[in-house]
């Protein structure tokens, strides 16, 4: 045990001592993790609250019923599943309750942002169901018009949105409009915007897709796992046998427990106030970078995409290499037109849910984005580099505190 524990300690140490820029990262809070690390670990509970294949589960019915619930308050809406213990699972189960097998769905290109489980030939998603794809313009922001003319031509089963790498806000109600026109089913994937929709600073999908699923441990800032939502009580009994017995065994209640209080955490003022902060220090970076001369993307959330190829002269795979080497955790992301492959790509994605939530704050951001600029640059060296790195974190909450 003593191997693992020291490398937990030294796991610790880097989240304290370095700068988490990586979109989809967090740290949940203590009262989460203990719930992820409590006792609930030890119990089986095939099924769900009331209707389950073993005895005993008098106890984690209930936590499941107080998870189910603070999710569809939270969200405003009817029916929730929280047992996917992914995302990828969890989307899994949506496609399932969705359509029969060989079921087409419309999705974004996966190099435009698109998640493997939206139709990579890697992944499952492109093996059971069929996948056409709409790309996004030029300017890397969607095109309603040609998803509405790519929808008329190719008549999906469902439309897919909801991305990876995507920094601008989604018009989910123009997506309702075009799946009516085509009269196909509407799936969200809210995975990163998760955090920003319960705080309701991102429009939500919920009011208009059949199924929203999304992690719990993006911008939401829970435990790492999936959740389904629907408003359809038909819906959700295909949900829940997609997710057991078909795909899952047990749920994991513990998990379940830890996302029950981060589905309560999200509905506070003071996470709100964490969101609006989160995105004001992604612009205030993003503008930074672009102040000073590099090709950044605008942003509406809590990401935004930066070409180091045309600003810097080195691939997103250089850049990514290169920050990590002064504790500053990115990672390489296809830009719009890239011509490079997704093993080297010509950008980084880089989001600040993360180090908002340690106490990165605005004036953090601009000293963020300097030190980036001047670091990528080649201006300061590894040193002072290095140096900036440890005054910034040493000044934020400690990780165990949180
Ligand atoms: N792997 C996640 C991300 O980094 O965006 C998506 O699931």
């Amino acid at each position: 045990m003593e191997d693992i524990l020291r490398l937990i300690k030294q796991e610790t140490e880097r989240q304290n001592n370095g700068i988490e820029l990586i979109a989809s990262e967090n740290y949940c809070s203590k009262e989460v993790r203990a719930m992820a690390g409590s006792i609930l670990t030890n119990k089986y509970a095939e099924g769900y609250p009331g209707r389950r294949y073993y005895g005993g589960c008098e106890f984690v019915d209930e936590i499941e019923r107080i998870a189910i619930k603070e999710a569809c308050d939270l969200f405003e809406c009817k029916f929730a599943n929280v047992q996917p213990h992914s995302g990828s699972q969890a989307n899994a189960a949506a496609y399932r309750a969705l359509m029969p097998n060989g079921g087409k769905v419309l999705s974004l290109v996966l190099n435009d942002g698109g998640h493997l489980t939206h139709g990579s030939p890697v992944s499952f998603s492109s093996n059971f169901y069929t996948f056409v794809h709409y790309p996004l313009n030029s300017e890397g922001k969607l095109d309603y018009q040609m998803l509405r003319e790519i929808a008329l031509r190719e008549k999906p089963d469902v439309i897919l949105s909801g991305y990876s790498a995507f920094p601008y806000e989604i018009d989910f109600k123009k997506i309702r409009e075009i799946c009516d026109e085509v009269g196909c089913l509407m799936m969200v994937d809210m995975a990163h915007i998760a955090g920003l929709v319960a705080a309701k600073k991102h429009m939500s999908p919920v009011p208009y897709a059949d199924i929203v699923t999304s992690t719990t441990h993006k911008t939401l800032r829970g435990p790492r796992g999936g959740l389904i939502l629907t408003n359809s009580a038909d819906l959700i009994k295909k949900i829940n046998s997609a997710v057991f017995p078909f795909y899952q065994g047990g749920p994991l209640e513990h998990i379940i427990a830890a996302k029950a209080v981060c589905f309560k955490e999200a509905n506070t003022d003071a996470f709100k106030a964490y969101v609006a902060s989160l995105m004001e220090n992604t612009k205030v970076c993003s503008n930074a970078l672009k102040e000073m001369g590099a090709l950044a993307t605008d942003t509406d959330n809590h990401l935004f995409l930066l070409n180091t190829l045309d600003s810097f002269g080195i691939t997103g795979l250089e850049a990514q290499k290169k920050l990590e080497s002064i504790g500053v955790t990115t990672n390489k992301n296809m830009i719009p037109g890239d011509k490079l492959s997704p093993k080297e790509t010509s950008g980084l994605r880089i989001g600040f849910a993360a180090v908002t939530t340690r106490g990165c704050t605005k004036q953090d951001a601009q000293t963020i984005a300097k030190l980036i600029f001047d670091y990528l640059s080649n201006k300061i060296s590894d040193e002072q580099a290095k140096e900036v790195v440890k005054s910034l974190t040493s000044n934020w909450k400690n990780i165990e505190e949180i």
